[in-house]
C-alpha cells in the first residue's frame, strides 16, 4: 500500500545522519539492532502519496566480517530487504567511497547514490559527471548539498522511482580470469545448496574465496553446504599459489582498480595544485 522500506548507508562523516534529519523532520525514534548495542536510528517521511520508512545504518567503509558495523550493515542489506538502498557519498572524496558503493552494488539490491558534499567538492575545483557516473555504475545518482538540503526533493523522486524497479543489471566487476573461473565454478556448486539464500550466488562465492567467516560458518551449516566450504578452501589454496597472494587481498586490489579508475573517468574537472612562490 505504498509503503517503501529505504536504508542509508556510507561512509562515516558522508552526511548521513544529516541527509536523514533533513528528509524526515524530527520524527525519528531510536533503537538497537537486536543482540548489539550499536544505535538503529528510523524515520517517516511521507513523498508522493508513499509512506518511507528509512533506518540510518552505521557508517563503514567496506563490508567483510572483520567489523561489527560492516556486518550489521550488509546483514540488514541482505536480511531486511529494503526496498531501496540509498548509498550517500563524500563527492570530496569519491574514489575512497566509490570502494564502498561497489561493494553494495554487488548486493544486488535497488539502489540510488546521493553524492551529497557536492558544493566541497566545488570549493577544490572538481566536477563530477553525474550522468556518466550513473550510466557507468548503472543506478541512479543525484547531487545533493545536505546541510542545505539541496537536492533532497530530487533524492526522493528518485527513491520512489526505484522501489517500483527491479535491480537493473547488476554491477560485474572483472576479477581477472583466475578469480573468474573460481567464482563461476562455486557459483555453479551454490545451485545445489538448500538454502534460503537471499544472497547473490556470485556475491557469497566470492565472500567465500574472501575467507569470510560468516559466510563460511552459513554455508557449512547448510545441506550440501560442506562440500562447497571444501571447494572454496580448495580454490583459496590454488589461488594463493597462482596470484602469489591471499585471494581476499587480490579481490581488494580489483576493486580498488575499478574504483580507481572510474573515479578517473567520471571527474571532468581538477583544479591543478596551485604553486606557491617562495
Ligand atoms: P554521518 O557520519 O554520515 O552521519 O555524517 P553527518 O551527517 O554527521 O555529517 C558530517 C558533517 O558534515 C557534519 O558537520 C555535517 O553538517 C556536514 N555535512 C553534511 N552534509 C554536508 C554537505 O553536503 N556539505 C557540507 N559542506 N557539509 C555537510
Ligand atoms: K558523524
Ligand atoms: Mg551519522
Amino acid at each position: 500500500n505504498g509503503k517503501i522500506a529505504v536504508a542509508l548507508t556510507g561512509n562515516p562523516n558522508s552526511g548521513k545522519t544529516t541527509l536523514f534529519n533533513s528528509i524526515t523532520g524530527a520524527k525519528q525514534h531510536v533503537g538497537n539492532y537486536p543482540g548489539v548495542t550499536v544505535e538503529k536510528r528510523e524515520g517517516f517521511r511521507r513523498y508522493q502519496n508513499k509512506d518511507l520508512l528509512l533506518v540510518d545504518l552505521p557508517g563503514t567503509y567496506s563490508l567483510t566480517a572483520h567489523a561489527l558495523d560492516e556486518l550489521i550493515a550488509r546483514n540488514f542489506i541482505i536480511q531486511d530487504k529494503p526496498d531501496v538502498v540509498v548509498d550517500i557519498l563524500d563527492a570530496s572524496n569519491l574514489e575512497r567511497n566509490l570502494y564502498l558503493a561497489v561493494q553494495l552494488l554487488e548486493l544486488e539490491r535497488p539502489m540510488v547514490l546521493a553524492l551529497n558534499m557536492v558544493d566541497v567538492a566545488k570549493n577544490m575545483g572538481t566536477k563530477i559527471d553525474l550522468n556518466a557516473l550513473a550510466e557507468k555504475l548503472g543506478v541512479p545518482v543525484v547531487g545533493t548539498v545536505g546541510n542545505r538540503r539541496t537536492g533532497v526533493d530530487e533524492l526522493l523522486t528518485a527513491v520512489v522511482n526505484e522501489s517500483g524497479n527491479k535491480v537493473r543489471e547488476p554491477l560485474r566487476i572483472d576479477y581477472g580470469a583466475d578469480l573468474e573461473e573460481k567464482i563461476a565454478s562455486l557459483e555453479e556448486l551454490l545451485t545445489k545448496v538448500r538454502y534460503d539464500l537471499r544472497f547473490p550466488g556470485r556475491w557469497v562465492a566470492l565472500k567465500l574465496l574472501e575467507n569470510d567467516q560468516e559466510i563460511i560458518k552459513l554455508i557449512a551449516g547448510l545441506p550440501e553446504g560442506a562440500a562447497v566450504v571444501a571447494a572454496a578452501t580448495d580454490a583459496r589454496q590454488i589461488l594463493q599459489e597462482a596470484l602469489n597472494m591471499e585471494p581476499e587481498l587480490a579481490i581488494a586490489n580489483y576493486r580498488y582498480e575499478y574504483v580507481g579508475r572510474l573515479s578517473r573517468e567520471v571527474i571532468i574537472a581538477k583544479r591543478e595544485s596551485v604553486l606557491t612562490v617562495s
